[in-house]
């Protein structure tokens, strides 16, 4: 017997596969290809548990697939850009560049001591020119088509990060980076037109629904944000023009009984002019204005206003409506303008109990009739119509509609959809990024910079800035530079992409890393794409999922691709946590997979992150879990190299084997190992049930344990079946333990290689037994159900059994007694 050292065998199996290249693959016509990507890491430095998770569910069906005949593409590489280097670079007098590809050689000497199944050939770092200038030139592709644009807008700033935030990137009014409070700030900045495809991002959802996670669905809906409804037209009083509203509820129209505006509304100073609490209403226009927009959209934001001094007039009603500035209301989204419906909206009605304005109730509950002087509250939900022109008594859900119709055709309003969706700030004040393709020329303004001079290479001679801010625009050899159009001098832009934009396409690069004439092979990206399994963490449910599906359909319309959505199918995986909190440095309980793996070994890692939790659930480390797996490989260890030395032999798993020939004892065992290969895979397939295929291979050790002298001495070659078949479903779970007892039963090809074993459904069923059919009280005929058949169908084959059935004829069947295993006595007249 030899003792299990995990630490050499796993070096061993890793030169070995890394010497065979055994996990590159290339575009082929003859296997089908399947492609399990995991989100590449960021180089922080260190490879830390959730990494460990991720990589090893995917890992498992990369080697799944594999050992199902595809031809797997499985890539890693480096999430390269981004903030972390720079700051590093600031605390510790290093270079970023230097940081970062020191960081990613230590990660991926750590990732390789995890017998991943990885095609390195295909590494890619994105802060390499020779990634990021395909993104230059996309960004020059976009702006020719009107899919960049630039404009100077209030946005997102965070003064830790020294950096503008993507919408996306803001979350509760903070960094999600930093967690620093996020301030508005006026600034030029770069914007991708992602609104350009709301449409087809929000119906394409529909595609992915039962691949992805239905809550990301939904949260992707939700940010997406559609809002049907209608635009109408409200006429100031004076007669000097109108006021355009945006709303979902054309259906209140009737209720509504002042304005409020937002305090940018382009009508604001005109409508407060000359009136009596002008000044009051500027002062309140400079305070909101001042406001951030987050927590003007805040629920629990107190309710303010002012009334402007005009009044405007409900088209439908005639009604004389106050206009007030109010700070919920903000521009940008929809008109501006809001009618206010205060007895059906519940901060219109704050609202107009704060400033005693009136209510009018239009809408009552099915049989009731509301008093508005009574309303505690909005009534918000739908009913009927009450006091509303040709719609009163309709139902008032149904009357939007034929509201909507009424006020096209009378001229009052149109039909509108509006979006919560905006477009992409992509420009970032910060060094360590892609440059933006872009200079500024005296003569001829903004002008983009000529494809064949690509990429524009961030220059590595700098220093970074103890303040944070981006050292680009200080280095002159990378600022002058000349016009692309004129020839005459001219400034580069200093922003750098946001690193979103790098992962947005990551993955189609893996297709072809290495071409250097185009960003893609188009054979190569049609062969793998999509992704047809996708593996990370639910925090990129928006940000990076969305901006890799708009990528996508963006470079298809560009002709680069043919395909719609980047990933076929979706899991998310959950958090790695310690007593009950995420890891993390301030609350001391991180696990550092190293010493982990020096200690038990990478199997024993892989094997307890799999089995501990299914992968959408959290994973709470556990030292006691560590060691039951640790004490499962070691279990299999001793089965294969002491209880059942010298007695198997290298045959696969499963095989054919006469039932009839065999013992009790043994039919009972294959029936295990046939259920275990045919457990296993379906745990795995589509459900990634990792834990309970564990436990199957479990069930399995222990009853070969049970057995071992019996099984023995009966047959070694069931035996060999069994415990060949045991390590080969083992091995996408454990590859090197699995290897070595595979070698050490005397196989010659690497069990990487070999195909799953086939599993002979026969063989599932338990043994049969005899039962006796009597019709009333008299021996009819026999029947072989299965040991464990239920009731219902022993009573249906019995009342089927050919010589139960003539002696039934004419009579009627009156009950059926079921004896279990035993008999069946069917009671007729
Ligand atoms: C009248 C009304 C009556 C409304 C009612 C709601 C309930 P979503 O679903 O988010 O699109 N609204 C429109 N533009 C706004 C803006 N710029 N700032 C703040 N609120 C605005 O919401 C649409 C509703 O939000 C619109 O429908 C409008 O109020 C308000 F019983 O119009 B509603
Ligand atoms: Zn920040």
């Amino acid at each position: 017997m030899t003792r299990y050292e995990p630490l050499s065998i796993e070096s061993k199996w890793q030169s070995r596969w890394t010497a065979g290249r055994h996990f590159h693959v290339e575009a082929d016509g003859k296997s089908p290809k399947y492609y399990v990507l995991e989100m590449f890491p960021y180089p922080s430095g260190r490879i830390h548990m959730g990494h460990v998770r991720v990589y090893t569910i995917g890992d498992v069906v990369a080697r799944f697939k594999r050992m199902h005949g595809f031809n797997v593409l499985h890539p890693m590489g480096w999430d390269a850009f981004g903030l972390p280097a720079e700051n590093a670079a600031i605390k510790h007098g290093l270079h970023p560049a230097k940081w970062t590809y020191e960081n990613i050689d230590n990660m991926r000497a750590q990732l390789q001591k995890m017998g991943y199944s990885l095609d390195w050939e295909r590494e890619l770092a994105t802060c390499d020119p020779s990634y990021y200038r395909w993104e230059q030139l996309f960004f020059l592709k976009f702006f020719e088509k009107g899919l960049v644009y630039r404009k100077n807008s209030p946005q997102n700033w965070c003064s830790d990060c020294h950096t503008v935030l993507a919408n996306e990137q803001v979350e509760d009014g903070r960094c999600w980076r930093c967690d620093t409070e996020v301030e508005q700030k006026d600034l030029e900045q770069w914007f991708l037109r992602i609104s350009d495809y709301t449409e087809e991002l929000l119906a394409d959802l529909d595609i992915l629904s039962g691949s992805w996670p239905e809550r990301v669905l939904t949260m992707q809906r939700n940010w997406i944000g559609k809002s049907v409804g209608c635009e109408i037209d409200f006429p100031l009083e004076d007669g000097s023009g109108s006021v355009r509203v945006f709303t979902t509820r054309q259906d209140t129209l009737w209720g509504a009984t002042f304005m409020s505006i937002a305090a940018e509304h382009p009508l604001a100073a005109s409508l407060i002019a000359g009136k009596p609490n002008e000044a009051e209403a500027k002062a309140f226009i400079e305070k909101i204005k001042n406001l951030d927009r987050i927590k003007r959209q805040a629920d629990d934001l107190e309710k303010e206003g002012v009334f402007t001094g005009s009044y405007c007039v409900n088209p439908v009603t005639g009604a004389k409506m106050p206009i007030y500035l109010a700070n919920f209301v903000l521009m940008g989204y929809g008109t501006g303008a809001v009618m206010a419906v205060p007895a059906h909206d519940q901060r219109d009605f704050e609202f107009a109990k704060k400033y005693d304005l009136p209510l009018k109730v239009v809408i009552n509950p099915k049989g009731q009739s509301l008093d508005a002087a009574q309303l505690a509250e909005a009534y918000t939900d739908p009913g009927v119509l009450h006091d509303s022109g040709a719609f009163t008594g309709q139902d008032s859900n149904d009357a939007k509609v034929g509201i909507a119709d009424w006020l096209e055709a009378e001229g009052k309003g149109t039909r509108a959809v509006n979006y919560r969706l905006r477009d992409w700030n992509i420009s970032r004040q910060r060094y360590w990024g892609a440059p933006i393709p872009m200079v500024y020329c005296a003569e001829c303004g903004v002008v983009p910079v000529a494809e064949k001079d690509l990429p524009v290479v961030l220059p590595l001679d700098i220093q970074v800035r103890a303040d944070g801010r981006s050292p680009l625009a200080e280095t002159e050899s990378f600022v002058n530079t000349s016009c692309p159009k004129c020839g005459g001098p001219a400034k580069r832009e200093c922003d750098t992409m946001d690193t979103f934009v790098e992962s947005s396409w990551y993955f189609l690069r893996y297709c072809c890393p290495q071409k250097d004439d185009a960003p893609f092979d188009a054979q190569a990206v049609k062969y793998w794409s999509p992704v047809d399994q996708y593996v990370g963490g639910i925090e990129h449910a928006i940000l990076h999922l969305l901006y890799s599906r708009f990528f996508v359909k963006a470079l298809r319309d560009l002709g680069y691709i043919e395909h719609a959505e980047p990933f076929a199918h979706l899991l998310t995986q959950g958090m790695v946590i310690k007593d009950g909190a995420k890891m993390s440095k301030s609350k001391g309980n991180v696990v550092d997979p190293d010493v982990m793996v020096a200690k038990y070994g990478a199997d024993t890692v892989r094997v307890f992150m799999l089995f501990a939790a299914p992968p959408e659930k959290d994973l709470e480390w556990s030292d006691t879990g560590i060691e039951g797996a640790a004490r499962f490989l070691s279990r299999v260890w001793r089965l294969v190299t002491e209880e059942l030395e010298g007695v198997i032999r290298p045959t696969g798993g499963c095989l054919p084997l006469d039932p009839q020939e065999l013992s009790p004892l043994l039919k009972e065992l294959r029936r295990r190992e046939h259920a275990m290969v045919a457990k296993v895979a379906k745990d795995i397939e589509g459900q990634f049930q990792f834990n309970t295929a564990i436990a199957a291979v479990m069930e399995m050790l222990n009853f070969l344990y049970a057995n071992v002298d019996a099984l023995k001495q009966e047959s070694p070659q069931a035996v060999s079946s069994a415990v060949n078949a045991l390590i080969t479903v083992l091995s996408p779970m454990a590859p090197h333990i699995c290897e070595e007892l595979w070698e050490m039963l005397g196989h010659k090809k690497l069990l990487a290689d070999q195909p799953w074993p086939m599993h002979d459904p026969a063989a599932l069923v338990t043994d049969t037994v005899t039962v006796v059919v009597q019709v009333c009280g008299k021996l009819r005929g026999k029947i072989e159900v299965a040991a464990d058949a239920d009731e219902e169908s022993v009573k249906a084959a019995a009342l089927a059994e050919e010589n139960a059935v003539k002696h039934l004829s004419g009579k009627t069947v009156r009950k059926v007694i079921y004896v279990p295993g035993k008999l069946v006595n069917i009671v007729a007249s």
